[in-house]
């Protein structure tokens, strides 16, 4: 980014936030474009971020404080209403529905002998590396070893993070208060109401323990519901085996364009979260969470079920949908 251009955005004591949210890109918003990320594991260039909204990324977050909300069991959620600008999320997000490469993965779930064919309700896509491993270069290294890693050290080829994201990964842990940091970027793209993500929690083993999540909306409005995990009734002498009972009442938090919910320590062992269909809603939405995965297992499980093997999607401005791109 020029000197010049930062400096017609700020003056040396400008407070953190930004004085321009435009809707439009500046004319010479290309003037100085930066080549895009490349990487022998993306499918297409992934081009850098328009200025503007990298300036406002960097210099206008948090938009807002983020609120506390731990007032039930287990739970431990901040809450930014919103992190980003809404003028900005709205523009980042039709940057990154345009400009990243999606799929619609399908795959087999097993239960003991039970099969079933999953097709997963929304667009998906992910970045990233486990942290026995990093980036060099571009090359995936050994964290311990520094060497190459070897091509039997995962079933899928793990992406670099791009640089239009890695700009916000960078912003968000810097406010996320993690020890270490967050090292995948999964995206889900839902393209209206009928795109959903059911109940659910992300406790695997590969994210350790008390995993923090960021989890970011732009684009259209959706319903966030969180309900906590039935506990097993203890203490009762009548209580059948197994017996479970409900605990705390059930959250539903309405995410708009830029609001960002962090969800840490003991939520995620204890509550389950859902972005359920609404018959009607025809407002495309992205969702970015960054985490952090402790060994090879999380780099596989996150390619598997956000990459897969069929083919890659990409946004078609005409016909307004994502169009499956050979
Ligand atoms: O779209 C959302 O807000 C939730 C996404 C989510 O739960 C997940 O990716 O695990």
């Amino acid at each position: 980014m020029s000197k010049r251009t930062l400096d017609s955005f700020f003056k040396p004591s400008t407070p953190k936030r930004p004085k321009i949210e435009t809707e439009t890109e500046p004319a010479d918003a290309n003037a100085d474009a930066k080549p895009p990320s490349q990487h022998p594991s993306y499918p297409i260039p992934i081009p850098q971020l328009p200025e503007h909204i990298e300036v406002n990324l960097e210099h206008g977050t948090p938009y807002k404080q983020g609120q506390e909300i731990n007032n039930q069991p287990h739970l431990d959620l901040v809450h930014f209403q919103p992190y980003i600008p809404r003028a900005t999320a709205n523009e980042f997000f039709k940057f990154l529905r345009r400009e990243l490469p999606f799929y619609r993965v399908r795959y087999t779930a097993r239960r003991g002998n039970v099969s079933t064919e999953i097709n997963t309700p929304r667009w998906t896509t992910v970045f990233g590396i486990d942290e026995t491993s990093t980036f060099e270069n571009g090359r995936a290294v050994d964290v311990r070893t520094g060497s190459p890693v070897p091509p039997t050290k995962y079933q899928c080829t793990p992406r670099p993070i791009p640089a239009c994201l890695e700009i916000l990964r960078k912003q968000v842990e810097a406010h996320a208060g993690v020890e270490k940091g967050y090292n995948f970027c999964l995206v889900n793209y839902y393209a209206g109401g009928d795109d959903s993500i059911s109940f659910h929690s992300d406790d695997e083993r590969f994210l350790g323990s008390r995993p923090n999540i960021a989890s970011l909306s732009l684009g259209g409005e959706r319903d966030f519901l969180m309900k906590h995990k039935p506990a097993p009734v203890t203490g009762s002498a009548d209580a059948k085996p197994g017996a479970t009972a409900a605990v705390g009442r059930q959250i539903k938090m309405s995410l708009g364009s830029g609001d960002m919910v962090i969800m840490r320590g003991e939520t995620q062992s204890n509550w389950l979260h859902s972005i359920p269909k609404r018959k009607g809603n025809t407002a495309g939405r992205i969702n970015i969470t960054f985490r952090r995965a402790v060994v090879p297992a999380g780099t596989n499980n996150y390619y598997h079920y956000n990459v897969g093997s069929g083919g890659m999607y990409r946004w078609d401005d005409i016909s307004r949908e994502m169009v499956e791109t050979k």
